[in-house]
């Protein structure tokens, strides 16, 4: 293939070169299942690309450290007002390098070391920086973890209220990387008011889903809001912070810089704003649509394959599988999957071991593939396809079955894949 990338990097780089082209083919030739992947626009791709990289900057539109910042400003600015229409919130802030960093900004505002946190616990589809003992928050901020109810799988907003006012939160987090059903941010903003506690939604995952009004917005019961710019809002790697507290707007500019960041990333500020601009689109709703629509069709075509399904089905892109209803960890359905080119991670579910090599879960994302185009037909082959790979690595020893099933199988994606090319 003779590319940008091998006549330009080639002649300079040929080792770093040769990774990209074989990272481009991967993607092609692969279904992405991972949940906080996407493919994100040739646009968004440009900009990455685009000179804008050289120029550093410290502060904010209209107040910077450096001279020569007026195109950077018209970028950054185009990017906060994208957001703040796209979200309907009165505040954006878009230099944040994370969704990590945009929640270390969030606590380094709203709280001392030693100061509570309340959050979803990890095997319930937390995320690790809403203190996990091995983060910053962790070992910064007492926290304290919510669950899922040990039969729906279901968030517990009983006891997640009552576990509220015993541990009496400065602050309540919602969201995590792995919660597939829609989360009640109108009772757990009531919950914070009750208990004197700051809501933070964390909508990493899901931002993509809001910003297409196929998932209830937090921006009205939360006091802050992150969130990636990958996943499901389909732009660069980042991350975005959202509020509608006036009384905050100063001190959180200067919780992102210089709390805890220095200078932008000029050109991943420009590619946000061109996937802000991209979500506030007419197409963007229908593929957030589509979404929930492929999710739902994987999710019960696998439960009609006797695989079970975490919480019993999904209301987001996510699909959690319990592996163990098939014999296997997820490490083991993970491995399977791969083999015949499906991309995906083990995770842990509700109540899962600790380690991860005993986890048995296994998490799909439908968000790239729904952006290659595969709608329920695909999708519906897709669960096939993971089903007959789950039953073949449950049924074990490897041999003339299992091959013939990963062949058969590969041969599928590679149909897949090859009428819904990947990318621009
Ligand atoms: N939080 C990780 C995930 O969900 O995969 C990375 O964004």
């Amino acid at each position: 293939m003779t590319d940008h990338f091998q006549s330009h990097i080639g002649e300079s780089d040929p080792l770093v070169a040769q990774a990209l082209a074989d990272e481009r083919a991967r993607q092609q030739d692969q279904i992405e299942l991972i949940a906080s992947e996407n493919i994100v626009s040739r646009a968004v791709l440009d900009v990455l690309g685009h000179e804008m990289t050289n120029k550093t900057l410290e502060g904010y539109p209209g107040n910077r450290f450096h001279g020569g910042g007026q195109f950077v400003d018209v970028v950054e600015q185009a990017a906060i007002d994208r957001a703040k229409q796209l979200f309907g919130c009165d505040y954006a802030n878009v230099q944040p390098h994370s969704g990590s960093q945009a929640n270390l900004a969030v606590f380094f505002l709203l709280l001392k070391p030693g100061d509570t946190v309340l959050s979803l616990d990890l095997a319930s589809g937390g995320h690790l920086s809403h203190g996990l003992g091995a983060n910053l928050s962790g070992r910064w901020f007492r926290a304290h973890h919510y669950g899922v109810d040990a039969t729906s799988e279901v968030i517990d907003y009983d006891a997640l209220e009552a576990q509220a006012h015993k541990v009496r939160p400065k602050l309540l987090i919602a969201g995590g990387s792995a919660y597939p059903r829609a989360i009640d941010f109108a009772r757990m903003g009531q919950i914070a008011k009750d208990v004197g506690a700051w809501f933070h939604v964390d909508m990493a995952h899901i931002a993509g889903l809001v910003a297409g009004g196929v998932h209830a917005s937090p921006v009205a019961h939360a006091d802050i809001v992150t969130c990636t710019t990958t996943k499901t809002l389909r732009g660069p790697r980042g991350g975005l912070i959202l509020t509608n507290r006036q009384d905050w707007m100063k001190r959180l500019q200067s919780a992102v810089f210089p709390g805890v960041q220095g200078s932008i990333h000029t050109q991943v500020i420009a590619a946000k704003a061109v996937c802000l601009g991209e979500a506030l689109t007419p197409a963007f709703a229908s593929y957030s649509a589509q979404i929930i629509d492929n999710a739902r069709t994987l999710a019960s075509t696998l439960q009609a394959r006797g695989v079970r399904i975490v919480t019993g089905g999904t209301d987001t892109h996510l699909v959690l599988i319990d592996a163990s209803s098939k014999g296997l960890s997820g490490k083991q359905a993970e491995s399977a999957l791969e083999a015949a080119n499906i991309t995906s991670n083990k995770n842990p579910i509700p109540n899962d071991s600790p380690r991860p090599p005993e986890w048995v879960g296994l998490r799909l994302g439908v968000g790239a593939a729904t952006t290659r185009g595969l709608k329920q037909a695909e999708f519906e082959t897709l669960g096939q396809v993971i089903a007959d790979l789950l039953d073949a690595a449950a049924r074990g020893g490897g041999g003339d079955d299992s091959e013939h099933i990963t062949k058969q199988a590969r041969t599928r994606v590679a149909q897949l894949c090859a009428a819904f090319p990947a990318g621009a």
